[in-house]
This record gives structure tokens, C-alpha cells and sequence, in this order.
């Protein structure tokens, strides 16, 4: 069976659900597929579907604003259990009702899909706390 990692990487942060159920079945499967480095273009192509976002060097960048403290602390709760589900991390800046989430792929010393996937879930977390 052929699996793109890219998709596989999309179905695991849009579907916790789903994608526990693809590491039951292939538990060594995400192990075995390379991520491969994104080049900086390539990186400016992909983060104009992420409105808000930035290339800075070899992350993404973008900062959410809460309505206050308390929200923008529960917005990095949620992310972080979104990201420890799939084993991939994001640095987390809080200053006040502001959080700063970045992006890169530690292991590849560069950007991956993952990547996106992150600052695409983290989006998603955010609209629905009415982040901005
Ligand atoms: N997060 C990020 N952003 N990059 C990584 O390379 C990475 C990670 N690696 N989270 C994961 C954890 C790795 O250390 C564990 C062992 O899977």
C-alpha cells in the first residue's frame, strides 16, 4: 500500500481520531517516512494559504491575540495537547492576551509539512477561541 506522507501528515492533525487508528494499524509507518526539507520559495508558495503567518529564517511565525490572559493561556493549552498528540512541538511566546507560535522542524534543521500542518491546526485552534 502507498501512503504520501504529506497526506498522511494532514490526516493526523485534522483527525486525532482517524489517524490513532492508521498508527494502530501501520504503529511503525510515521517512523519510516522521510519528511523532506522545504525550500524557502517553496515555503513562501505554501504560507500564502496561511494568512498571518511569516517566513522568519527557518521557521513560521505567527502571533494570535485573546481577549485576555486567561484565553490566550487556554489557546496554548489546547495547542500544546494538539501538538503532543502528533509529536511535533511549536515554541510558544505568551506576553499578556498575545501568543507567539513558531514553527521548524528540529530534526530536519528546516522546515517540513509538518510544519504547515502545525501552523494550520494552530490556526484553526485559535479562530475557534476567537483568536485574532
Ligand atoms: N518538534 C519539532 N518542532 N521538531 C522536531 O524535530 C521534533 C518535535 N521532534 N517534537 C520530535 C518531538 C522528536 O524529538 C521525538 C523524539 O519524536
Amino acid at each position: 500500500m502507498l501512503v504520501c506522507p504529506v497526506v498522511l501528515n494532514d490526516v493526523y492533525y485534522s483527525n486525532i481520531v482517524k489517524t490513532r487508528a492508521v498508527g494502530r494499524w501501520f504503529p511503525l509507518l510515521s517512523y519510516a517516512l522521510p519528511m523532506a526539507k522545504i525550500t524557502s520559495e517553496d515555503a513562501r508558495q505554501k504560507l500564502q494559504a496561511l494568512p498571518g503567518w511569516a517566513l522568519e529564517g527557518d521557521t513560521i511565525k505567527r502571533q494570535f491575540t485573546f481577549s485576555g490572559f486567561p484565553e490566550a493561556v487556554a489557546f496554548l493549552v489546547r495547542l500544546g495537547f494538539a501538538a503532543e498528540a502528533v509529536d511535533h512541538h511549536p515554541d510558544l511566546l505568551v506576553n499578556y492576551k498575545r501568543v507567539t507560535v513558531a514553527y521548524s522542524t528540529h530534526s530536519e534543521g528546516g522546515l517540513t509539512d509538518k510544519d504547515f500542518a502545525g501552523a494550520r491546526e494552530a490556526t484553526s485552534i485559535a479562530v475557534a477561541m476567537a483568536g485574532k
